[in-house]
């Protein structure tokens, strides 16, 4: 746009691009990583920032697209950042709140924002980790623009034009220097986050272009419902106990609270929350408040109608939320993110905002809708007698139970380490590809548990069922945590629990019927980071006397480009290499790829696992088919 020029800086400016330095230098410390997951955190930072104009109430709607050369442009109808010079800084308020840290720009008082948690570290961060950023700002009569290389301004704010309306554009291109692993943005990734978004701020437009395909995707979400929305996309595959979706909002002086939910027939319970639409995965205390709120509610009313007697115990929290689906968001002026993952909401008084207000607004839906009330009641109190029934059946036999038992399946060959951090499991699909994983393994540090067929969908079995099944006991048992309650990380066997299944549609179905089981009843697992997915190889190819094996379609065609001669074998299934080659290419440590598994978005998986996981079969194929050839979605 302008010329540098280079006596614009002085002592400040210079401050400044230290600071920046600091971030490409540790950019880990303000991302997270440097892999997709990072990668994919600048698209949420900047937009983050339009959705908290949003819910400032001066932005209707957010562009968000995939440039063809890779880049990223966000734009949205806020008031546009402001362009004029600051006295204390000496420059534009622009330049100053994309070259400075934390300097979010959040000028005003009074405004919900992000701060402190995964996100809300500023699009100076954006800035500083891209190779080139630009920003086109409208407002006060003008469209301005200001264009950045590697976080340096290369010349100051210009006027570009006169232009009506207000608004802000930020573009921009992903250092491949920071980047290493890769800069390429994965679609399905930042179309669940989107429409996450626009569920938790209601009647907000937010559109995905994708023009790096030969033909654009375009994707528009708006909800008028919010949350009801929220949970009726959640619900999609699963069976309503009730028609109503039950909502409440409020507001005080200092927070909001939004909130939506419905039971189904389902034996699970899926709790979505969000504190200024940052998903609080470890929950905190306006979970805490939600549920001493609802296991009060539903005990009041079930006694207040009889359906509970005197001589009956309350109902468990537990067994009120067997089917469950709800959204909890909140908005609170100054957050504090705890946690491991700083996902965990930590304001104490947010627990008693949460539980007052509840206290007052579900006993009257209750009676208000009784009918409803009373079959919600009924599934609560099966579900207690489920469990207990459960309970007594395991203290008449009097048998060990299996969670007690330390007997090992006995189709598992263990490694002889008993140090679970050098300790990896191989569950491993079909007694083919057992063979070559038994024969092939370093069996010190790899254990093989081979697994048959399909193992038991636990989306659709109360637990005390699908602990009869075998290859459920043998997994549980081999992993060494026990479950449900009684699971216990610091138990694990292994501290790498791979699965090892056939690239193909089978192959998948059966990872996410695994990934299920350990998503519900061993959670912890997942987010101790002990959870990975095998990578074997595609194809092999043969060129001379050497072969060589590739992963997927993208490498074969690179390779193809080399080597246009030679003809690749497809693999089939695991079972058709031989133990050296499974090796070499799967289970070697050093030469194989593992993906590990994340839980960061909770949303995502529920929506896969209720799709893959529920009755509605078609949308289930569907989904395994696209999703078959790309494992990585589980990643990010
Ligand atoms: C600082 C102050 C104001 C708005 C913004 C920043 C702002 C930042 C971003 C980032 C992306 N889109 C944005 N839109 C606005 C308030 C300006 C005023 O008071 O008019």
């Amino acid at each position: 746009m302008t010329a540098p020029n280079p006596s614009s800086y002085d002592a400040g400016d210079i401050t400044v691009l230290e600071g920046l330095e600091a971030v490409r230098r540790r950019p880990g410390m303000y991302i997270g990583s440097t892999g997709p997951r990072g990668l994919h955190h600048l698209v949420w930072e900047v937009v983050d920032n339009a959705v908290d104009e949003a819910m400032a109430g001066f932005c209707t709607r957010i562009d968000v697209t995939l440039l063809a050369d890779g880049g990223v442009r966000v734009r949205d109808n806020g008031r546009g950042i402001p362009v004029d010079h600051h006295k204390k800084t000496k420059t534009s308020a622009l330049t100053t709140v994309l070259t400075t840290l934390h300097a979010g720009g959040k000028f005003e008082q009074g405004a919900y924002t992000v701060s402190g948690g995964l996100h809300g570290v500023g699009v100076s961060v954006v800035n500083a980790l891209s190779a080139r950023l630009e920003a086109e700002i409208v407002r006060d009569g003008f469209l301005w623009g200001q264009s950045f290389v590697d976080g340096r301004p290369t010349g100051k704010v210009a006027k570009i034009r006169p232009a009506r309306r207000t608004g802000t554009t930020i573009s921009f291109w992903p250092s491949p220097k920071t980047f290493t692993e890769t800069t390429e943005f994965h679609f399905d990734t930042i179309v669940s986050r989107l429409r996450e978004m626009a569920f938790l701020n209601k009647g907000l437009e937010i559109r995905l272009t994708d023009e790096r395909g030969e033909e654009p995707q375009e994707k528009s979400f708006m909800y008028k419902g919010g949350l009801i929305d929220f949970v009726k996309h959640l619900n999609a595959t699963r069976e309503p106990l009730h028609a109503h979706i039950i909502y409440f909002d409020h507001e005080s002086d200092d927070s909001e609270l939004e909130i939506a939910m419905q039971w189904t027939g389902s034996y699970n319970e899926t709790v979505l929350s969000f504190a200024n639409n940052i998903n609080t995965h470890e929950g905190g205390t306006h979970e805490e408040g939600f549920r001493k709120s609802l296991t009060k509610a539903i005990n009041d009313f079930a006694r207040s109608k009889n359906l509970l007697k005197d001589k009956d115990e309350n109902l468990s929290g537990e067994d009120i939320r067997e089917g469950l689906t709800s959204v909890i968001s909140v908005k609170v002026r100054q957050p504090q993110f705890e946690g491991q993952t700083k996902t965990k909401l930590g304001n104490t008084e947010i627990r008693s905002y949460v539980e007052k207000t509840l206290n007052q607004m579900l006993p009257e839906w209750l009676e208000r809708n009784a009918g409803e009330a009373r079959r919600i009641v009924d599934k609560c109190i099966t579900a207690s007698k489920a469990r207990e029934a459960a309970r007594k059946a395991r203290e008449l036999t009097r048998r060990k139970s299996l969670l007690e038992s330390t007997s090992l399946p006995g189709k598992l060959v263990d490694c002889s380490s008993r140090d679970p951090s050098l300790s990896e499991l191989f569950i491993v699909e079909g007694d083919s590809a057992a063979g070559p994983a038994k024969e092939g393994r370093d069996s010190v540090t790899q254990a093989i548990l081979p697994i048959r067929g399909k193992i038991l969908n636990v989306e659709k079995a109360r637990l005390a069922k699908a602990l009869q099944n075998n290859e459920v006991q043998a997994i549980i048992t081999a992993a060494g945590t026990s479950i449900g309650e009684e699971f216990d990380v610091t138990k694990a066997r292994y501290h790498k629990i791979v699965m090892l299944t056939d690239a193909d549609v089978d192959g998948a179905h059966i990872r996410t019927l695994l990934l299920t089981l350990l998503f519900r009843h061993m959670r912890g697992l997942i987010e101790a980071g002990y959870v990975y997915v095998a990578q074997p190889p595609l194809y092999r190819v043969k060129v001379g006397s050497s072969v060589h094996y590739l992963k997927d379609e993208t490498a074969l065609a690179e390779f193809h480009r080399d080597h246009p001669k030679v003809n690749p074998t497809r693999f089939k299934g695991l079972g058709e290499m031989n133990a050296n080659e499974l090796w070499d290419t799967t289970m070697n440590p050093a030469t194989r790829t593992l993906i590990r598994v994340e839980l960061e978005d909770a949303a995502r998986a529920e929506e896969i696992f209720s799709i893959l996981m529920g009755d509605d079969v078609a949308e289930r194929k569907a989904f395994i088919q696209q999703n078959a050839k790309d494992v990585r979605f589980l990643d990010i």
